[in-house]
């Protein structure tokens, strides 16, 4: 008997990705550490390649043919993620070197200079460290008190506590779309809602949704949603902040120099137009236009599409995770589809450290995380010192998941055959 097996998302685009063609440990690589950072396409990698043989040139200054070139290519990669997150316009995307750093402009521009004692900052257990250090400081200064959500029984963000902890007292909500640890998906519309109605303003780390589903800023509602480059196919180094066009005007400028200012006096300085004034000094130009040619990739294939397939990947994991019986999975469970969990589990292994996991599934060529994945509160939270974490992304296979599984059994099976 014949028949034809249709090809899937990943058959279509691994062509792209020549770093995942290669042998680890003498092993085919099966690349599971995707939430850590992506893999970057051909696309990608030659746009920052003519950059720099072509066109390397400073933005914004020189009055010369490439400096021209890389100023409309620079700009135009900003008119690409304005696009991509539905920003209302252009100036309301900032390009900064990550997330984190995006989370630190809105921390130290807008925090310190609007918050004061007694005002609340709500978080969540889940945050990732870069949406809890950059706060900390903020209410360490100005006096104003750290308010955090925890977890349902399914280990989903607790809506109805933040019911409970929303009051006029609320000055700003700052949660993750998508936990990297949990996999939850965060009710970030009826978030923006509520807290708008109790007059506070709500930041979006969408560090974890902006690379594997549509985001559409003006239907979530958020003031601010931050991301990062190197977990959406293109550089490290590039990130940006979108952020509501009057409310970055209302903003003053973050980082002083170059680049930010309209007219610098001995004295003092007036400052350029958004997004000019949260951008001082060089930018990662490459970088910010390799930035675009990954949205232009993601968009050329499709945000429904590449969700779709990583939905049916998450139900084929899930699937293939409940026939090892030794671990325990964080998170809620995704439904048969796929749908209501981001494409990773991060899990424990009873005694067998989730490091040592990890070290012994990379001599199969199998790379998943292994530590606290930036959630050091959130594993406290559990219970747990660390996890494993299996991110997939849309070039990643049910053969490739097949892999780990087996591995994971086999790495299992050896602990606790010498742990008896
Ligand atoms: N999480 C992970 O393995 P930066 O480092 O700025 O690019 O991203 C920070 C960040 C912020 N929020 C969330 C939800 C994240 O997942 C991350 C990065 C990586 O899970 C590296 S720790």
């Amino acid at each position: 008997m014949t028949f034809t097996q249709e090809r899937t998302l990943a058959d279509t685009v691994r062509c792209d990705f020549p770093i995942l063609r290669q042998e680890v440990n003498g092993k085919p690589l099966v690349y599971l550490d995707n939430a850590a950072t992506s893999q970057k396409p051909l696309l990608v990698l030659n746009t920052i390649r003519d950059y720099y043989q072509e066109y390397n040139s400073n933005v914004h200054r020189g009055a010369h043919t490439l400096s021209g070139k890389a100023t409309d290519a620079y700009e135009a990669a900003r008119d690409k993620v304005a696009e991509f997150v539905h920003a209302a316009s252009r100036q309301e995307i900032v390009f900064t070197r990550n997330a984190t750093e995006a989370i630190n402009l809105v921390a130290y521009s807008w925090g310190m200079n609007n918050l004061q004692a007694g005002d609340e900052i709500i978080l969540s257990v889940m945050e990732h460290h870069s949406n809890i250090v950059p706060w900390q400081f903020v209410a360490q200064k100005t006096g104003a008190v750290l308010k955090f959500v925890e977890l349902t029984p399914e280990q989903t963000f607790d809506f109805e506590q933040f019911k409970n902890l929303l009051s006029t007292k609320t000055k700003l909500v700052s949660v993750v779309h998508v936990s990297n640890t949990l996999g939850c998906i965060n009710p970030v519309e009826e978030i923006c809602e509520l807290a708008h109605k109790n007059g506070a303003k709500v930041l979006i780390d969408a560090c974890q949704s902006v690379p594997h589903m549509p985001i559409n800023v003006q239907a979530i509602g958020c003031d601010w949603l931050v991301g990062s480059g190197h977990k959406m196919c293109a550089p490290t180094g590039i990130g940006f902040l979108y952020g509501k066009q009057a409310i970055l005007e209302s903003m003053s400028p973050f980082l002083g120099g170059g680049e930010m200012i309209a007219d610098v006096f001995l004295e003092y300085s007036t400052y350029g137009e958004l997004p000019h004034k949260f951008e001082a000094g060089t930018p990662a130009i490459g970088e910010a236009i390799a930035l675009g040619a990954a949205v232009d990739y993601l968009m050329n294939i499709g945000m429904d599409k590449i969700h779709a397939y990583e939905a049916e990947l998450t139900a084929y994991l899930f699937q293939q995770l409940e026939k090892v019986p030794q671990i325990k999975i964080y998170g809620p469970k995704p439904n048969f589809k796929g749908e209501g969990k981001a494409a990773l589990a991060a899990f424990t292994a009873g005694e067998v450290h989730a490091n040592d996991l990890a070290t012994l599934l990379d001599q199969e060529g199998v790379a998943i995380r292994a530590g606290h994945h930036c959630t050091q509160p959130l594993h406290r939270y559990l219970g747990i010192p660390a996890s494993a974490r299996v991110s997939l992304s849309f070039y990643n296979t049910r053969e490739e998941i097949d892999v780990f599984i087996k591995a994971l059994k086999d790495t299992l099976d050896f602990f606790h055959s010498i742990l008896g």
